[in-house]
């Protein structure tokens, strides 16, 4: 059936229930937002109106938010806990709810198992019969639950799941075999799923979707209120914690120079936070009094910790310039405890990489905290600029839904057929013909061997450009430095010898290896070697013996998830 868009939050609303401060604060949210989502809903159904779009069964699990799983964050909604999750989980709730897909919202195992008819209780009972969903989405509690319940059928059903993941994970990672064997195993994860299946709160790999979430938008009349209302000395600090605060003395006394201190820092009756007496401390506020806070202020400090939150989105999207530190070096798994454990590798340059890479001046700072003359310099050239209110579209709600949408009606993990090179492919190698069937791809785009038709895929390949990186280069890393980005979905059309010769790379002998640097050639020497597993074409590996075969595409300007061909 045709899936038709839907105003009324009511029944959503109805469906996550209440009796915790979480759920609260999600419908809190959701109530908040209605109108936004409902007018957004609206547009891109008359801009889709040419395309059916698919209803589907759907099913979310919020296996954080389970009793099972300890459920550590409710408790803390009101004292100052990570929020960030909760915003993005009511989003993604309010999304798939005016998209108008059939909706089930299961916050227990108990729901789970009546959602998928398994009979109460432990252990690993198969599911009988199909799965009612065409789609899940859950985290990684709600997998293990999954695991533990469902058991089996897992298996056979995990191409309908996709994985709600804050900061990501990377192929390395994901593959069991693979990350046993090459030290790449964490708590988390080696489920073996496809990775555009995980799905991130920023584009932090592209080896991942982009989820997302939405910041409030504004209207004409409240664009000129904030235009008018902007106290230029006014700072807020980023921080609902105490803890976050520590160790910034220096800095706070010397940006109290220049400007009035305010802060939301939680603290319980009668004991006020260690934090200098004259910063204005408001206390934990509800959402929409934060965000009325913001549009008086003219900047947002962070001061390094939480990272890649979405409160630097709302503070810019509200006019103020957020002022955020440079990690030296960039933090990561490998030296960081917060991310250690984490199944990926990625280097975090800033407390949020997101705002320096994609937004950038004169919205967002990036400085080195230490150096405290950079730091005052920055403040007076602060209270010097002005800016507008600034919000990517692929933040709006019109953006998420798009991107959603996409998503729901064109990714498919079930059936996929990529063209993949036999393993007799290797040893007729070097000498016979580039095979007519499969594309040869080269730096300007897609050449085609014959006079065949497109395989089907999404995003289409029209939109493929391949490059080859230089060594120690990612092809996250190589695709941007080309203006584009990488697209891990066209990796079984470049993984061919074909590539390698639109290239012109002079291959001497051509392997193929399971290995997610692959396919690369060699930085000395002409040895080539092609990738032998689906799941482990990955944009973020890096290798200082390798130049990688970079599948890139375009983007819409944005809207990173998608290209420009992609609607
Ligand atoms: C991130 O989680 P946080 O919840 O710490 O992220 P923040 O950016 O601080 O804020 C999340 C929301 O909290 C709201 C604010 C944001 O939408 O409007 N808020 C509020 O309602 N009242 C206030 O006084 C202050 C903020 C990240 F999202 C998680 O994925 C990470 O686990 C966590 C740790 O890195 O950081």
């Amino acid at each position: 059936t045709h899936a038709i868009v839907r105003a009324d939050m009511g029944r959503l609303l109805e469906q996550i229930g209440s009796g915790k401060e979480s759920l609260s604060f999600m419908r809190r949210r959701i109530r908040r937002l209605a109108v936004q989502w409902a007018a957004a809903a609206r547009r891109l159904d008359e801009r889709l109106s040419s395309q059916q779009r698919q209803q589907k069964k759907v099913l979310v699990h919020v296996g954080f938010l389970t009793e099972e799983s300890g459920d550590v964050f409710s408790p803390k909604v009101l004292k100052g806990g990570p929020l960030g999750e909760m915003v993005q989980w009511a989003d993604i709730l309010s999304a798939l709810h005016v998209l108008g897909h059939d909706l089930k919202i299961s916050l227990s195992v108990k729901d789970l198992q009546g959602f998928l008819g398994v009979p109460p209780g432990r252990g690993s009972c198969p599911l009988r019969g199909p799965l009612p969903f065409d789609l899940i989405y859950t985290d990684y509690h709600g997998l293990q639950q999954m695991k533990q319940h469902i058991g089996l059928s897992l298996k056979k059903h995990k191409c309908h799941i996709r994985v709600i993941d804050s900061f990501g994970t990377e192929p390395a990672y994901n593959h069991e075999e693979y990350a046993t064997l090459h030290g790449y195993r964490t708590n988390w994860g080696y489920w073996n799923l496809n990775c555009r299946q995980y799905m991130t709160m920023f584009p932090h790999t592209p080896d991942n979707s982009f989820m997302g979430f939405v910041a409030e938008e504004l209207n004409h009349t409240e664009r000129l209120n904030i235009q008018r209302e902007k106290v230029n000395n006014m700072a807020v600090i980023y921080g609902k914690e105490a803890s976050m605060w520590k160790g910034k003395d220096k800095f706070l006394t010397i940006l109290h120079r220049y400007m009035a201190i305010h802060g939301t820092v939680y603290y319980e009756a009668q004991r006020p936070p260690e934090i200098p007496a004259f910063v204005r401390n408001h206390g934990l506020l509800p959402q929409h009094e934060l965000q009325q806070l913001l549009r008086r202020a003219k900047l947002f400090v962070g001061f390094g910790f939480p990272y890649e939150g979405p409160a630097p989105l709302e503070a810019i999207a509200n006019g103020c310039i957020f002022l955020q530190p440079k990690f030296h070096p960039p933090r990561s798994s490998f030296n960081n405890e917060f991310f250690r454990g984490k199944p990926m590798s990625r280097e975090v340059s800033s407390q949020h990489p997101y705002t320096e890479q994609y937004i950038g001046r004169p919205h967002v700072i990036t400085v080195d905290y230490n150096n405290s003359e950079e730091v005052e310099a920055t403040i007076k050239e602060i209270l010097n600029t002005k800016v507008e209110p600034f919000l990517a579209y692929e933040y709006t709600s019109e953006g998420m839904l798009e991107r959603l949408n996409s998503y729901i009606q064109h990714q498919d993990f079930c059936h996929i057929s990529p063209p993949f090179p036999s393993s007799n492919e290797s040893k007729l190698w070097p000498g016979n013909p580039p095979n007519p069937f499969i594309l040869l791809p080269n730096s300007t785009g897609v050449v085609w061997a014959s006079n065949v038709s497109a395989p089907a895929s999404w995003p289409p390949l029209s939109a493929l450009r391949l490059v080859l990186s230089p060594k120690a280069t990612s092809c996250v890393k190589t695709c941007q430095d080309a203006g584009l980005i990488c697209e891990p979905a066209f990796f079984p059309f470049i993984n061919n010898m074909e590539a390698f010769i639109g290239l012109d790379v002079q291959c001497e002998a051509l392997e193929m290896e399971m290995n997610h640097l692959f396919p690369a050639v060699a930085a000395k020497g002409r040895e080539c070697f092609l990738q032998k597993e689906v799941l482990l074409f990955s944009c973020a590996g890096i290798s200082t013996k390798h130049r990688r075969l970079c599948p890139c595409r375009d983007f819409m300007q944005g809207q990173v998830a998608l290209c420009k061909d992609c609607l």
